[in-house]
């Protein structure tokens, strides 16, 4: 029996809770199947590992039921229940549901009213117009899907970063540990901070690098060997993803350390420029391009820039975007870095769906050497998020009131929201509930999928309102799961320029909303940024840099990012604002 992987098990759980939907089952259900599906995919561990300690119901949203479904596939590789439903649902309905346009109801309708069980027969179809025969189907909404089913085909199967990155520093951690290891460090995209990451490379200095080898392709977290050479090995790792180490010599770490971090469009214009004086950089040298003699051995990167006539060229801006001609004049953006950070604006308690009370986030935020945060929890409209009644918000400001007065001078507790804006467009608060805040963000979480014209105009109706002052994940996505929803961002920008509203560049990792691009065209237009952890547990404080990260591959300067403001400014900030 082949071992299932904590992916393979996510994936039979959302598979399972896109058959519920399907069938019709109650929200409650499938939302368990999902929630747990989404643990045990961000899980930094091996499910059997925690199984063997009889610890899976202490995981997040894994209960009984869950837990007793992975016990079986673990032992079994199999689980009666998921055959059971698949014999009475086809499974084939589940890639459907991944083409953006059809949910679980129409999938159900191809199924039965059309005899359409596969996402190929349900292209076929839609190329030839039969779909438009269902009642509520027309040309455009049947060409709708195919558009859906081509950008589907044009998505890979990436992992998201906040999985990769603690997996790939684990696997660094315990390779540095091997006495022959010198030093080490991930590259590829994971260390450009890509949202999404294909496979992780690592690098290891060594002279004798077999141990090290070993150590890698024997790993108890290792599912497959893929590959077991003297000096390079690639395995894939019980989560399902790929990890490929190369061992190298000191001498010549820097070439490789700069060949392996990519990306490979920045690698050619390297290239070129080498080129132009010469030589030929490849992973291990620069050689003479005449003779083929290698003439320059680079142990640190900033040589390899140096022989370039460059200066140092952050890892974040690696993607050709203009960082080469930057670099070139002299003119590489000054970015900003985790240091610069003094507050988180946006978070939750246990006053909605958050796990801490007010007084414990304030205490772990302080913890993290922040100056102040922004406590807010979810509008009454969000009623699976146990959002806030306009009494209880205000019951919630005496009790922030009161931590923030415990706290003492040296850091701040202010009280804000986090607004529904309403599928209608209209918010979730009245304007005199909302001048009462201090701090009030306004986002997007139900009806993502409305038209074009629509949705823009919801948002912008949020940013023109003077009372609201951040827009919290402006578009949506999440990663890899949910495309962003259809905005038209230069209105966004436009209105956002207009009002002063700040975009928030959301640090969890499955959001990364606004993206790098999205954020750097947000700063050339003048508008100012926030990035925030959207916390609702302790260590989601700890998240912050993947916003930074991000803000850097968005060319992100620090003056242009509230949260590097002191408490003074923010209250100043806030003040000119009129509330
Ligand atoms: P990924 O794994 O798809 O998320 O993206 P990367 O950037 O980590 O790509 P990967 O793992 O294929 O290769 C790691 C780095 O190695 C890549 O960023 C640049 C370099 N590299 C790989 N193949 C080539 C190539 O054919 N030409 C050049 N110039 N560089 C390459
Ligand atoms: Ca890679
Ligand atoms: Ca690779
Ligand atoms: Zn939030």
């Amino acid at each position: 029996m082949a071992r299932l992987t904590n992916r393979d098990i996510a994936e039979v759980f959302e598979n399972i809770a896109d058959l519920l939907e399907i069938k019709g089952e109650s929200v409650f259900r499938v939302v368990a199947y999902r929630d747990g599906a989404q643990t045990i995919r961000d899980l930094p561990r091996d499910l059997s590992a925690i199984q063997a300690e009889g610890k899976l119901t202490e995981l997040p949203n894994i209960g009984e039921t869950l837990a007793e479904k992975i016990e079986e596939l673990l032992t079994t590789g199999e689980l009666n229940f998921y055959k059971r439903i698949t014999a009475e649902i086809p499974l084939s309905l589940v890639e459907m549901l991944r083409v953006n346009g059809v949910g679980p109801k129409k999938a159900k309708r191809f199924w039965q009213e059309l005899n359409i069980v596969t996402l190929a027969e349900l292209e076929v179809a839609a190329r030839e117009g039969k779909l438009r025969g269902m009642s509520g189907m027309g040309a455009k909404s049947e060409q709708k899907i195919i558009d859906g089913i081509e950008a589907l085909k044009r998505r890979t199967d990436r992992v998201s970063i906040g999985v990769a990155l603690p997996l790939a520093q684990n696997i660094l951690h315990d390779l540095l540990k091997l006495p022959q290891a010198q030093r080490g460090d991930i590259a590829g995209s994971l260390r450009r901070y890509k949202p999404t990451i294909g496979d992780v490379d690592i690098l290891i200095v060594a002279d004798d690098a077999a141990p090290i080898m070993q150590a890698f392709v024997t790993r108890s977290d290792v599912a497959r060997v893929l590959g077991h050479g003297p000096t390079k090995s690639s395995v894939e790792l019980l989560q399902g993803l790929q990890v490929d180490v190369r061992v190298l010599p000191a001498a010549r770490y820097g070439t490789a350390l700069s060949y392996f971090t990519g990306s490979k469009d920045h690698n050619v214009r390297l290239r070129e420029i080498a080129l132009k004086q010469g030589l030929s950089l490849n992973e291990s040298a620069f050689s003479n391009v005449e003779t083929g003699e290698e003439v320059v051995l680079c142990a640190t990167e900033e040589e390899v820039y140096t022989t370039l006539g460059l200066p140092y060229v952050p890892p974040e801006l690696r993607e050709d975007r203009g960082e080469i001609e930057a670099a070139q004049a002299g003119n590489l953006p000054h970015l900003i870095t985790l240091g610069d950070i003094r507050s988180d604006l946006h978070m939750h308690t246990t006053w909605s769906d958050g796990s801490l009370s007010i007084r414990e986030m304030a205490e772990a935020a302080r913890q993290r050497g922040l100056k102040h945060i922004v406590i807010t929890d979810h509008s009454r409209s969000l009623g699976i998020a146990n959002g806030l009644s306009i009494e209880r918000l205000m019951e919630q400001q005496q009790a922030i009131r009161q931590v923030d007065a415990e706290m003492g001078s040296d850091f701040t507790v202010l009280h804000g929201t986090e607004m529904e804006i309403k599928s209608d467009g209209t918010l979730d608060y009245p304007d005199e509930v909302l001048a009462q805040l201090d701090v009030v963000i306004a986002s997007l979480h139900t009806s993502l999928r409305q038209p074009r014209e629509e949705i823009t105009q919801r948002l912008i109706n949020a940013i023109r309102n003077p009372h609201v002052d951040i827009i919290g994940h402006p578009r949506g996505q999440l990663i890899p799961e949910r495309e962003p929803a259809d905005l038209d961002m230069d209105a966004v920008f436009a209105a956002a320029r207009e009002h002063g509203t700040v975009l928030e560049i959301n640090a969890n990792p499955h959001r990364l909303d606004l993206d790098d691009s999205h954020a750097r065209r947000a700063q050339e237009l003048g508008i100012k940024l926030a990035i925030n952890t959207d916390a609702h547990e302790a260590a989601n404080l700890e998240l912050t840099h993947y916003g930074v990260a991000t803000a850097r591959r968005g060319w992100i300067q620090p003056e242009n990012v509230i949260n590097t403001w002191d408490t003074g400014q923010l209250l100043d900030w806030l003040r000119s604002r009129g509330q």
